[in-house]
């Protein structure tokens, strides 16, 4: 499980979130400001924090499906050249996430941290809670910005447009209400959903947790078989946000989160919808399913106590799709 830092001290008490009645509840996060094109405040925090290449670094696990998504959107916004990325190790034990050498992790450029918890500590010196990826920190105010996936892509979508980011908006605000409905419900019963059956310390927590998450499966694949995105012709926010949890699926939350009464692969527009987006360039570079496979079992040990990775089973990614039939 993962610890925490009380008042700025590496404690081995253990947190991810709190257990309420069998029940796993997910802490919030704590760093809420963003960055904008102009310096003006976001929607919460303070202002100050303009968009300019090179100022901002991005700290993520490849197994990590929140990081995940402010790597999606990233490379999909071309921002890959102006806001530069450090990959922790991904196994996370008594010390959190590491910068521990492996295949794939980029150390830390600028403290030299070996842990992610010194980030929290850089930027805060007395900081209480956990200490999560991914982080946005601030090269110039020497902070973090923000701690929030959800917050950075949203940050992402539109903030660097002025500094030279690629065009395309994600939240276009003729379907935010709609983009905004699904989150909240993938949020709830699938990103989230998916920790909610594997923490449960409860058979009545892990069966909510277990239909809520197939209900909503079963509603996304009809969905899916009547459009090429979760909100039609044009891929949004939504499909970022989802995507993270579609890819882990059958590697890790079959097995590992005993989400197996079906796989992703036994439904069809869901599989299919899985590749088209995973082979796109962009999206196919931030996918590293070894980081995924080993940390999830290697690394919760409260539920896999031995740490041992199963060998399978083998996803082929590459698979032609058949989302074109759609039009776009
Ligand atoms: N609400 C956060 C959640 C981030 C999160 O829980 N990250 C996990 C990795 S998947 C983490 O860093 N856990 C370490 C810990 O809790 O100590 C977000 O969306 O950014």
């Amino acid at each position: 499980m993962a610890h925490l830092l009380i008042d700025g001290k590496w404690s081995d008490e253990v947190a991810l979130g709190r257990i309420e009645q069998g029940r796993f509840v997910r802490k919030e996060s704590q760093f809420r400001n963003w960055v904008t094109g102009n310096g003006a405040p976001g929607p919460s925090g303070r202002g100050g924090f303009v968009a300019a290449p090179g100022r901002y670094h991005l700290y993520i696990s490849h197994a990590c499906p929140w990081a995940h998504r402010t790597m999606i959107m990233r490379a999909l916004k071309g921002l890959e050249g102006m806001i530069d990325v450090s990959v922790v190790h991904w196994l996370m034990r008594e010390n959190g996430w590491t910068f521990a050498p492996g295949e794939g992790v980029i150390p830390d450029p600028l403290g030299e941290s070996r842990f992610i918890y010194e980030i929290y500590q850089r930027a805060d010196a007395d900081y209480s809670g956990r200490t999560t990826v991914p982080v946005l920190w601030d090269k110039e105010t020497k902070t973090i910005v923000n701690n929030e996936s959800s917050e950075i892509i949203r940050m992402f979508n539109s903030a660097f447009d002025g500094a030279g980011a690629l065009e395309g908006d994600y939240y276009p605000m003729e379907l935010r209400g709609e983009i905004d409905a699904l989150n909240d419900r993938i949020y709830n019963a699938l990103n989230n959903g998916v920790y909610r059956c594997g923490f449960a310390t409860t058979q009545a927590a892990y069966d909510e947790a277990a239909r809520e998450l197939f209900a909503t499966l079963d509603m996304l694949e009809d969905r899916l078989s009547r459009q090429r995105y979760l909100c039609g012709i044009q891929l949004t926010e939504a499909d970022i946000r989802l995507l993270p949890t579609l890819l882990r699926f059958d590697a890790v939350y079959v097995g590992h989160f005993k989400c197996n009464k079906k796989r992703i692969v036994d439904y069809p527009n869901l599989w299919n919808y899985t590749r088209d987006l995973v082979q796109r360039p962009a999206i196919n570079r931030t996918f590293h399913i070894d980081h995924v496979r080993k940390h999830y079992y290697g690394s919760h040990l409260h539920i896999n106590p031995h740490g041992i990775v199963p060998c399978g089973p083998g996803i082929d990614f590459t698979l032609p799709h058949d989302r074109e039939r759609f039009a776009t």
